[in-house]
């Protein structure tokens, strides 16, 4: 029997340079299972904790109690064990942390050492790892989410929104969406420099000029779509994350930078308006992790037209979303692996998400490595569509490439559902 051998830790940095914790998982056969976490900026408040030590060194940041953690604690229960047995192995390292939110052994100590299993087996059982995650049936390349344009707490510019992506649907296959993805983004750095704005990339790799008007940073990718030969809502249309949670304060959200202040009722009539102005299929956090009831009002006036994707909302937490469900809040779920911290939850997330009719959307974090995970799980899961950010940075790039193996990989079988994500998002 294939066992796991030993299991190492450390402490590595992240896309914004800050530390984050990778694990290696050596099996008896020899083979190898490395993986890394990703690390937010714009956190929801209910997301599983990410242990840091709070120390003078790396401001803070660094993680060498996650390091410790894995080194003893997790390492003693794993040692001997089979590989494959993914389920059990997630189930005991949540019953050893014993915590509801993976506070005491740190969920980026969890995951790590989760994803690097999933990832051991797979190359030890010489599949792919999508294929390991999802078996025969998947097949589906997602519909990208590309963010050309940061703001909010991803650039130190004036835009609120924090993220303006392109969602190419009008294609065949991912690579065809890719390269009209790439051209848009470059032909955007001409139109910006043009337009005397600056060139240089948020954190994401999408630009950050010094625009504050939501308006216009849509107006001037509706241009970049144009110039490079392509139909604004018909070939390529646009989606949001407001990451409203992060303007909300004492029931009141502020915008441009605090001159503007909406209730819920209000910020409703400013998403209707830029719903009717441009071709948005997706506003992701359009509301604050605690105003539901906005959530529920935006699903009941647009849910049929929009895809309201809940992020902070439900923090890939299966508990979270079946309450947001319960209450009509939104009809779409960002997954992020590190915000509950296993892989096992988060694929029980992905299939109460489908169970319900939401549609689901992989997601990269802020702070990122050159993990690929997230691309493996992606098709893996068939979830459909990925948020993994711009056309530059290698963190970004990273997830795209690998999905162009995947798609290499799966030849004639691989699937992109292009235009019909507008029929599982008007849900039709
Ligand atoms: C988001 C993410 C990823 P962060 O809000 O959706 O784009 O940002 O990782 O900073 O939470
Ligand atoms: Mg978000």
């Amino acid at each position: 029997m294939i066992k796991i051998e030993n299991v190492k830790a450390r402490q590595i940095l992240d896309s914004r340079g800050n530390p984050t914790v990778e694990v290696d998982i050596i099996l008896s056969d020899g083979v190898l299972g490395r993986a890394s976490v990703p690390s937010g900026a714009s956190t929801g408040k209910y997301e599983a904790v990410e242990l840091r030590d709070n120390h003078t060194y790396y401001h803070g940041k660094s993680v060498n109690n996650a390091i410790d953690n894995i080194d003893n604690e997790i390492k003693n229960i794993l040692l001997g064990r089979s590989p494959f047995e993914q389920y059990k192995i997630d189930n005991d390292l949540i019953s050893l942390d014993g915590t509801s939110n993976k506070s005491k052994l740190g969920a980026n100590a969890i995951l790590g050492v989760s994803l690097a299993i999933a990832k051991a087996a797979s190359i030890s059982m010489s599949q792919p790892l999508y294929k390991y995650i999802g078996g025969l049936s998947s097949n589906i390349l997602p519909v990208p989410l590309m963010n050309i344009i940061n703001g909010g707490a991803h650039a130190n510019n004036l835009l609120d929104i924090q993220e303006f992506m392109i969602v190419p649907v009008n294609f065949e296959r991912f690579s065809d969406a890719l390269r009209a993805g790439t051209e848009i983004f470059h032909n955007l750095k001409k139109i910006l420099s043009d337009n005397k704005y600056s060139t240089s990339v948020g954190d994401e790799g999408g630009f950050a000029p010094e625009i504050n008007d939501p308006s216009i940073a849509l107006d001037l990718i509706s241009k970049s779509i144009e110039v490079s030969g392509y139909k604004v809502g018909e070939d390529i249309f646009f989606a949001l994350d407001a990451a409203a949670s992060e303007f909300y304060k004492d029931k009141q959200y502020f915008l441009n930078h605090g001159d503007l202040s909406l209730n819920t009722e209000q910020l409703l009539d400013y998403w209707k308006i830029l719903i009717d102005k441009y071709p948005i299929i997706s506003i992701e956090d359009p509301f604050d992790e605690d105003d539901i009831n906005g959530f529920s009002m935006f699903t009941n006036t647009f849910g049929n037209k929009v895809q309201i994707v809940g992020d902070d909302l439900f923090v890939t937490s299966e508990k979270k979303l079946i309450d947001g469900i319960n209450q009509n809040a939104g009809n779409s779920i960002l997954i992020k692996l590190n915000q509950v911290g296993t892989l096992t939850e988060t694929l029980e997330t992905i299939e109460t998400a489908k169970k319900h009719n939401f549609s689901t959307i992989i997601s990269h974090r802020s702070g990122e490595t050159e993990d690929t995970f997230i691309s493996d799980l992606c098709v893996g899961s068939n979830a459909g569509q990925i948020k993994t950010g711009s056309l530059s940075r290698s963190d970004r790039t990273s997830k795209y490439n690998q999905l162009l193996r995947i798609e290499e990989d799966l030849g004639e079988e691989a699937k992109f559902l292009g235009k019909e994500i507008l029929k599982i998002i008007n849900k039709i």
